[in-house]
């Protein structure tokens, strides 16, 4: 195909698509992984950016959203980690980087474990659970991705929406 016509095409699909987004037209692609049939990641988009919907256990139901600008940068997330149907894990996202992840491991709406990322990688991990009646927060660093300390678990003074105030507005 002559370059001039190549490069006329490409515009006039770039304006088409830039069409649809200018006037908040909402559409969808879908993406079948493992040629099932069903599809496994799902894009809706709308007027300020899109949704990227992930089935990542191929068993037909979306485990993952992620949200994106419309030049492609991460906005936020959250997933469903242990596949039970509650979104329990929320994505921080900064400068298009994760900074913390966190999750509510007993799906009580109050989030009682957080990771804090550095570069992209998990530095830290803090759990709060009651022991034996006592509220206790458990410490792990970790370097490369990898759990460098033992589990240093200390009594707490918090109570869980405390613990959760402290990792969030941090
Ligand atoms: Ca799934
Ligand atoms: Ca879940
Ligand atoms: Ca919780």
């Amino acid at each position: 195909m002559p370059k001039a016509i190549e490069k006329l095409l490409f515009l006039t699909l770039f304006l088409v698509a830039f069409e649809c987004h200018s006037e908040g037209l909402e559409y969808e692609t879908l993406v079948d992984l493992n040629g099932d049939g069903i599809e496994d990641i799902k894009y809706e988009y709308d007027k300020t950016g899109y949704y990227e919907l992930i089935d990542r256990n191929f068993d037909g139901k979306v485990d993952e959203s992620l949200r994106y600008s419309l030049d492609h940068y991460l906005l936020s997330g959250t997933s469903d980690d242990d596949f039970d149907g509650v979104f329990e894990t929320r994505l921080v996202v900064e400068n298009s980087l994760i900074s913390s992840v966190l999750v509510d491991t007993n799906n009580n709406q109050i989030v009682d474990l957080v990771f804090r990322y550095k570069n992209s990688l998990v530095q830290t991990a803090e759990k709060y659970s009651i022991e034996y009646g006592t509220p206790v927060v458990a410490r792990i660093s970790y370097e490369f991705g990898y759990p460098v300390s033992h589990e240093k678990v200390e009594p707490s003074s918090m109570t869980e929406l405390e613990f959760q105030h402290s990792v969030v507005n941090k």
